[in-house]
């Protein structure tokens, strides 16, 4: 059994027990199991649950849950989880995923200052897809079922306020959509060690993923989290944390770019027990930071246990604000300069600052917003994607390679179950060829054409009818100067109800 910092063969005893009972219960969770549920995102080849309480890559039974490929005995990831933290007064506040969650089902009441929902069973967790407006019978839920009085975002198609599925329906950025609310208020369960007050925060998780997404698997995670309390949060940060387990556990290395803004794990040997030759490197990153000045990540790190694990709330805080979990900053022994980003070398190029001596590895990436007044609402939004290259190493290249190809699908205004999807171009910028990607989900005359700023006709790429499937075509801008373009695409469709013409644009920029 793999064991973790902090745990104790009793507990795996009680697991064991648990386990021979089928009850929904595992490793280092509370006592207190009632109103835990989770859904799986498996739209492309990442197979992962989200659980209603703040963290997911994990399955139930306490079994790693990042499945890659999907259906294969390998998983890249066994834990991961909302982090959160600030100061209240003197004070600081952490609440955390951690194995075990500080985080239940519910709301947070602003005026009573009470936790609720943690006996309402309609506090689970919910999906969706544009597919499926009835639900499949499995885990994906009618339209009709989305949660939009709880916060669940949907389009309000008519403009009248009220949610009339399947005219109105959930916003699904892709195929399969996501939603829970939960908060910090209950503290009965938590552990001595890592106590603190409640931070009174609410969230609201948003997931989703895409079956067609460009360059890596990924998952998208949007956290809307609410100061519901009365006191001002200074110094509010928030956090993913993630126990990368790439195949076997004990062999892997981690690293950090500041550039990028992303933390990765990767193989640090050639060979990996369970993905074998060449395997893949997976990676976090923040998507965008909304509320914060500078919209992205400040901190990235990776750390080991026992060598410099925080054992503590106050070293789990300092860990969410770039810190050492003894308090010092870090230092870039290459530059002697200090750093929120640890083992920000680079691996491929054998240069500057890298992790070494593979073993168990455990990653941290965040944002620091600053003060949450009461009431105020900060949007952290991540992505977790795997890529495999030629080598362990050439796996982290392909990795950062993709970074802003599954930021700019993340970035994406929601997604209107509709009879067609354009992707974003990739490369983008390019010189001079670039990938443009669709989805037909009927058959339809269909045109792609290229635009300039003057909205004169460059290039046109498709012309006439085509079956339901996906598409790509390449598009070669060896004649057109730099600049910025768009793509449009249009689809004369004649669908069960009654022809109509669709379209959509988006932007793209040649670089030469
Ligand atoms: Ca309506
Ligand atoms: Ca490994
Ligand atoms: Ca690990």
């Amino acid at each position: 059994m793999k064991t973790k910092s902090g745990k104790s063969g009793a507990i795996a005893v009680l697991m064991i027990l648990a386990t021979s009972l089928c009850t929904v219960a595992f490793l280092d969770m509370p006592a207190d199991l009632r109103g835990l549920s989770y859904k799986h995102l498996d739209a492309n080849n990442i197979r992962t649950p989200v659980w209603n309480v703040g963290m997911f890559d994990r399955e139930n039974m306490g079994l790693p849950g990042f499945n890659w490929p999907k259906d294969s005995n390998a998983y890249a990831v066994y834990f991961s989880g909302l982090w959160i933290s600030c100061k209240a007064g003197d004070s600081i506040r952490v609440s955390q995923a951690y194995y075990s969650t500080h985080f239940r089902q519910g709301y947070f009441d602003y005026t009573t200052q009470t936790p609720k929902g943690f006996d309402d069973s309609l506090y689970r967790i919910y999906k969706v897809s544009p597919q499926f407006p009835n639900g499949d019978g499995q885990e994906t839920d009618p339209w009709a079922k989305w949660p939009v009085n709880q916060g669940a975002p949907w389009v309000d198609v008519n403009g009248n306020g009220t949610y009339e599925p399947p005219a109105d329906y959930p916003v699904m950025k892709g195929e399969q959509n996501l939603f829970c609310v939960f908060n910090d208020g209950y503290r009965d369960s938590v552990s001595a060690l890592r106590s603190t007050l409640p931070l009174r925060a609410e969230v609201h998780l948003y997931a989703y993923a895409r079956a067609n997404q460009p360059c890596a698997d990924a998952v998208h995670y949007e956290w809307k989290i609410i100061n519901k309390g009365r006191s001002l949060w200074t110094d509010f940060s928030a956090a993913i944390f993630s126990d990368i387990d790439l195949g076997t556990s004990n062999n892997d290395l981690a690293g950090t770019d500041s550039a990028l803004g992303l933390v990765y794990g990767y193989n640090g040997t050639p060979t990996d027990p369970v993905y074998g030759s060449n395997p893949p490197a997976v990676g976090i990153v923040v998507s965008s930071a909304e509320g914060h000045p500078a919209n992205r990540a400040d901190f990235a790190t990776r750390w080991r246990c026992p060598f410099d694990c925080p054992t503590d709330s106050l070293g789990h805080y300092r860990i969410m604000h770039g810190l050492r979990a003894d308090g010092n900053s870090w230092i870039n022994p290459y530059t002697n300069l200090q750093t929120k980003f640890s083992f920000s070398g680079d691996p491929v190029a054998q240069s500057g600052w890298r992790d070494s001596l593979p073993g168990e590895r455990y990653v941290t990436i965040g944002s620091i917003f600053g003060n949450v007044p009461p009431l105020d609402t900060i949007k952290f939004n991540t992505t977790s994607f795997i890529k495999r290259g030629t080598s362990n190493i050439n796996s982290i290249a392909e990795l950062k390679n993709c970074v802003n190809s599954v930021i700019s699908i993340n970035q994406n205004e929601s997604q209107i179950p509709s009879d067609f999807t354009l992707y974003q171009n990739y490369p983008n910028p390019f010189n001079p060829v670039t990938t443009i990607r669709y989805d037909l989900r009927i058959a339809g005359e269909v045109s792609v054409k290229i635009y300039n700023m003057l909205g004169k006709e460059v290039a046109d790429l498709a012309n006439g009818f085509l079956n339901a499937g996906t598409y790509e075509t390449t598009f070669d801008a060896a004649g057109l100067p730099s600049g910025v373009y768009f793509y449009r695409m249009e689809l004369l469709s004649t669908g069960i109800s009654g022809a109509k013409q669709l379209s959509a644009a988006r932007k793209m920029v040649i670089v030469k």
